[in-house]
């Protein structure tokens, strides 16, 4: 990784300004009023369901620490048969590492130089009580619900997915705004579509999908600052863009700027298809955004069912 990003942090830096003690970063971008603006994206009422299912068939490799989660019976039909009324009860447990889906990455989900977010120690994160400072299950006092914008740079290049290795910079962020005729403003939670959640969703190829991606490039991070952008989701592994060699292990610059010097909260594995869909159908690419987290309190992530409504 190239020591561009420490200067791009350095200038964007969030540090301080909603506060010493702040653990929501860019998500106190989304105000009250923001969010009644929001609601006024409704018009139909549809839905749609950008979350991937949690299941043991799932997109994890298992490379890693991360697997597809587990789903274990704790309680079934048969644990009543006894029972004279002949009623019964079912119960379960789900056995996840909370990046293995659709997911939100915290403020404690990554740094550099021994510091996260707004100055907090790495030593904030243990392994007994988790991230202390930057826990996932703060960033539900906002909701995580507002408006949401939706630029489908798949759709922009005219093809079914873009490629592995395919960065999206700021000139086709503007280029998606003006051929879609929306804008991404304060406050607002931005969607970038890339297709490449495809690999899954259509193909079912898992080793695909982890082969790099397109996404994100370093210089897009000014372009959100600039805007202030609550937090940002991709359909892709890890929103920034990366190449198939550098493999999972590799170096994450957008990640280290977005959620350590800026405090965004990015958003991994989501699918945007059927609003993408929608979205062109009716010539109108902004919705009702809603994705609060699991309240896993020190968590540094969340699985997610975010829902967008039209
Ligand atoms: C890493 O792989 C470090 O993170 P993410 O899940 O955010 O892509």
């Amino acid at each position: 990784m190239t020591e561009e990003f420490r200067e791009v942090g350095k200038r964007l830096s969030n540090w301080g300004r909603w506060g010493s003690e702040d653990a929501l970063g860019t998500l106190n971008h989304i105000t009250d009023a923001r969010r009644l603006a929001a609601v006024a994206e409704v018009r139909s009422g549809t839905i749609f369901d950008l979350g991937i299912e949690v299941t043991k068939d799932g997109i994890q490799a298992g490379t890693g620490s991360r697997v597809n989660p587990s789903h274990l019976m704790s309680l079934t039909p048969v644990d009543f048969a006894h029972r004279a009324d002949r009623m019964f009860v079912a119960d379960d447990y789900v056995y996840m590492p909370l990046q293995s889906v659709t997911q939100w990455d915290g403020l404690g989900h990554v740094g550099y130089d021994g510091l996260l977010y707004n100055g907090y120690e790495s030593g904030t994160i243990t392994t007994r009580n988790g991230s202390l400072a930057l826990s996932i299950h703060e960033i539900a006092r906002t909701g995580v619900v507002g408006r949401g914008v939706l630029l489908d740079i798949a759709r922009l290049q005219g093809v079914d997915r873009l490629p592995a290795g395919f960065a999206i910079g700021p000139d086709l962020l503007d280029a998606a705004e003006k051929a879609q005729g929306v804008t991404a403003g304060p406050g607002d939670i931005l969607m970038v579509r890339t297709g490449w959640i495809r690999n899954w969703t259509q193909d079912r190829d898992v080793a695909g999908f982890w082969a790099g991606e397109p996404g994100l490039s370093l210089e897009t991070a000014d372009w959100l600052h600039a805007r202030d952008i609550a937090a940002v989701a991709v359909d892709n592994w890890a929103v920034e863009v990366t190449r198939p060699e550098m493999g999972l292990a590799g170096s994450l610059p957008l990640h280290c700027v977005l959620i350590r010097d800026v405090g965004m909260t990015l958003g991994e594995i989501f699918n945007f298809d059927a609003l993408a869909e929608a979205c062109a159908a009716e010539g109108r690419w902004s919705c009702l955004l809603s994705a609060p987290p699991v309240k896993v309190v020190g968590g540094v992530g969340t699985p997610l069912t975010p829902v967008a409504m039209l």
